[in-house]
């Protein structure tokens, strides 16, 4: 007989001793152990992230204005004006979704003062407009589609209100948290709470009729606003010209810097301010503090029918794209309802175009399946392995030793392959580490730079003209750590829509 004790033979202390140690072998075994690299600068927090990674979402601009035809209404506006004759939160929803958006944040109050949703705290909403009898509430319809949809909802609150008598004074203040209170309580998950920068100036002010100038910086105390966000809302992004969590870009074109740094110095901005360095970011920078692009589909922010020709084309929007999400920021793309309360037919048909070219052109990566061969891995683990790179999975990266920032790497295509779109992405949760790149292609033997970057980010798309080649050469060139890159892969815009582009909107080189 076998008298060697079986595990079931021993003693239950030892046993237990026997457990320990056999899971702490298996967490050696499974785990790696070389570290990862310490993270360099600001990190992104998770709900910086998770918005971060959402890369495109829209905007609504809907209220009074829609039924007036201006662009900030004046605040005396009757409640009978807000008369959508056919409002479908579906449709609306649906348009957003089809052209790819994973958002949509709604002008729930505008400077006008005009509440979307039956607020508590004012009579100057749709609960006394003709539409649905008063009983009406757009907060509510647009949120419940988008979560029913699976998009994620936003909130706009504008701070400024021409409406309100108690507008510059210290009692207004106690009103807008109050309204801000209602919306982050009673439409479900938040993704984002845009503050704006408009501030102050002549209005209807419950009647005055007078001009009422504020200080941007001292008046909203906003350090107790954002407290109430965080704590009714704690995966909420808080957007302003000053963050904290997503900075205005600078411009209403949709176009991001180049570089576009993720970072900022933040020390002393506040929403209305200054804004210089918003449109690049700051390097290395006090804050994580990156960059959405807001831009309207139509030359003004509310739907007007003169405008109905003049949608921004699908090249146009594409070129936006390329522009903002292709620098590492996000786009916030406005669709304004029209006056039925649906998102126009020649809306419509243009990101329906855009999206069928965007699909089109990342539908294949032409990177998959590549040989791909680093200067360098960390540690030589395979944890870090440059085949992490064309996984399409943000959360496992390509990384090297300490010592060596300015790697390079092959990618072996095995046969000519053809492109003109190549995508890059960081590896965020250790910050933005990269500072500039170069890319070459196999060409009668030798390498030829075909293009080169600074900032990469969220993401970089490098888009130009077609190259074909059977292998390209990716130089990490300025970096102060080692880098840390999730992502790269190659594409082709379809032929046939890049023949139609006007000469300016095809760089002649990267
Ligand atoms: C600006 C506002 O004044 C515009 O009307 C619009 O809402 C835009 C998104 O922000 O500051
Ligand atoms: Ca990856």
């Amino acid at each position: 007989m076998n008298s060697t004790p079986s595990f079931h033979n021993l003693r239950p202390a030892v046993r237990r001793l026997a457990c320990c140690l056999l899971l702490a072998a298996a967490s050696i075994t499974t785990a790696s152990p070389v570290t990862a690299p310490a993270p360099y600068g600001p990190v992104p927090s998770a709900r910086q992230l998770r918005t971060q990674e959402m890369e495109f979402y829209g905007f609504l601009h809907f209220t009074v204005n829609t039924f007036t035809d201006r662009e900030w209404g004046l605040g005396g506006e009757p409640e009978s004006v807000f008369n959508p004759t056919a409002f479908d939160a579906n449709q609306i929803v649906a348009v957003a979704k089809a052209a790819g958006m994973k958002g949509l944040i709604l002008t729930a109050k505008h400077h006008d003062g005009f509440c979307l949703w039956p607020s508590k705290h004012t009579a100057h909403s749709v609960k006394n407009s003709p539409w649905k009898d008063g009983k009406g509430d757009v907060v509510g319809e647009i949120s419940r589609a988008c979560h029913r949809q699976g998009l994620k909802f936003g909130v706009y609150l504008s701070p400024w209100d021409r409406n309100h008598k108690d507008y510059g004074r210290p009692e207004y203040l106690n009103y807008y948290r109050g309204q801000l209170q209602e919306l982050l309580t009673q439409y479900g998950d938040i993704f984002e709470v845009w503050f704006d920068g408009a501030n102050g100036g002549s209005g209807y002010y419950g009647g005055a009729n007078e001009k009422r100038e504020i200080s941007g910086k001292t008046y909203y105390d906003w350090d107790k606003t954002h407290q109430l966000v965080r704590q009714l809302q704690p995966m909420a992004c808080v957007f302003s010209d000053a963050g904290p969590d997503l900075r205005w870009v600078g411009n209403e074109r949709g176009m991001a810097g180049d570089p576009c740094w993720a970072t900022l110095n933040n020390d002393g901005r506040y929403a209305g301010g200054s804004a210089a360095g918003l449109n690049s970011g700051e390097r290395p920078g006090t804050h994580w503090l990156p960059a959405e692009c807001d831009v309207s589909i139509r030359p003004g922010w509310f739907y007007h029918s003169p405008e109905d020709l003049k949608v921004r084309t699908p090249a146009k929007l594409l070129d936006i794209y390329y522009h903002s999400v292709g620098r590492g920021a996000t786009l916030n793309l406005n669709l304004p309802p029209d006056r039925r309360g649906r998102i126009n037919e020649h809306d419509v048909a243009a990101l329906r175009v855009f999206r069928s070219i965007l699909d089109a052109t990342f539908a294949k990566d032409l990177a998959r399946g590549a040989k791909i061969i680093p200067g360098n891995t960390r540690g030589g683990d395979n944890h870090f392995s440059a085949e992490n790179l064309l996984d399409h999975k943000r959360d496992t990266y390509w990384t090297t030793d300490d010592n060596v920032t300015t790697p390079e790497l092959v990618l072996d295509l095995g046969k000519p392959k053809t492109f003109n779109v190549v995508s890059l992405r960081e590896y965020l949760p250790l910050g933005q580490r990269i500072e500039a790149f170069a890319l070459d292609q196999w060409q009668n033997g030798q390498w030829t730079e075909f293009a080169k970057g600074t900032s990469i980010g969220n993401h970089r798309l490098v888009r130009g003209d077609y190259i074909t080649t059977t292998k390209l050469r990716l130089r990490i060139t300025q970096a102060p750590v080692c880098p840390a890159l999730s992502e790269f892969g190659l594409y082709a815009e379809p032929a046939d829509f890049r023949a139609t582009l006007p000469a300016e909107s095809k760089p002649a080189s990267h």
